[in-house]
């Protein structure tokens, strides 16, 4: 009989019947980068195709234009319903320097107006978790752990009687990051995601308790998009599009951003089979942020499969998905 179970959820897909969708917390820097914006086009537009449902956005980075910037996608994306939290502390801060955050809040309505309107992370990340099914719910980290780390300290509170910790791992399916790196040496790297709160990395991956998934920096570094984006003409009065128009010309970028947050959403979703293969890996990060790999096989980290420029196809394609017409 389970033989039989698991040769229908299999068939499903191919049948044309819908899986059942990925519940998803995204967390974001949204800011110093902008494959985040791509990240968040990829995500609704999973959702949009049946693929994704997404519980919560979330901010860890305090700048100023997080939140908005956050309200500015989802009701592009006809959600202005989902949930936004923030960090609450000062740090981390890290600004949007090519100015195309700025430019799409001037540009586009978000019911969000300021950070401060926003809920505190780890309250929303507790009030979204504990109203799930247990198991069930993908986190999505795409910026630094600060919000996870928070969260797995975080006492009992209004929404649930479990520690953080207990939370998680009630609730939790698995953890999903953009994350880390190999390096040149075969074996370090500084990767900005966990050098920016090198703390919080340490806690959350010596203490989260399901497994975790981690799409390194040399991934997504050689999967290059955006430029296919700004240039088609049928996608008018897009967020998106604008803010790679905006940053891709700032950063005098001809060729395409890297897309090291997309990977994490596109893996996240649809497992990684079709576009890498894995390999176990443990890390120990130092106090300066450097990740370095030790023996040990606590995380499954992806390597490359099929050919980045085919993986950019997939992605690049999805960044261009529209909203429908409301
Ligand atoms: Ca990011």
């Amino acid at each position: 009989m389970k033989n039989f179970c698991l040769l229908i959820l299999w068939l499903c897909p191919l049948l044309g019947f819908p899986q059942r969708a990925t519940s998803v917390i995204l967390d974001t820097d949204i800011g110093p980068d902008y494959d985040d914006v791509g990240a968040m086009a990829l995500l609704h537009a999973l959702e949009d195709l049946g693929e994704a449902k997404i519980l919560a956005t979330i901010s860890c980075n305090a700048f100023e234009t997080t939140g908005p910037t956050l309200s500015v996608l989802n009701t592009y994306f006809h959600r202005p319903e989902i949930p936004i939290g923030i960090v609450k502390s000062t740090v981390p801060n890290e600004a949007c320097k090519q100015l195309w955050a700025q430019a799409i809040i001037r540009d586009y309505p978000h019911p969000l107006k300021s950070n401060a309107e926003a809920m505190e992370a780890v309250s929303l990340y507790r009030k979204t978790l504990s109203s799930q099914p247990d198991k069930s719910v993908t986190v999505i980290t795409i910026g630094f752990f600060t919000n996870l780390a928070n969260l797995l300290s975080s006492k009992p509170d209004e929404f649930s009687s479990l520690t953080g910790n207990e939370l998680v791992g009630k609730k939790v399916k698995q953890l999903v990051s953009m994350a880390a790196g190999i390096g040149k040496d075969g074996k370090s790297a500084y990767e900005f995601n966990v050098v920016i709160d090198a703390g919080a990395a340490r806690k959350v991956l010596a203490e989260w308790p399901t497994p975790i998934l981690l799409s390194g920096f040399e991934i997504g570094e050689k999967v290059l998009t955006g430029s296919r984006l700004i240039k088609n003409e049928k996608i008018k009065q897009s967020p998106v599009k604008d803010a790679y128009r905006v940053a891709l010309k700032a950063d005098n970028n001809t060729v395409g951003r890297n897309s090291w947050d997309q990977t994490a959403v596109l893996v996240a979703i649809r497992g990684y089979s079709l576009y890498f293969n894995s390999r176990k890996v443990n890390f120990e990060i130092n106090a300066d942020g450097r990740n370095v790999l030790i023996p040990g096989e606590n995380f499954a980290y992806l390597t490359e499969k099929i050919p980045p420029v085919e993986v950019a196809k997939v992605i690049e394609d999805l960044m261009m998905h529209q909203p429908g017409k409301k």
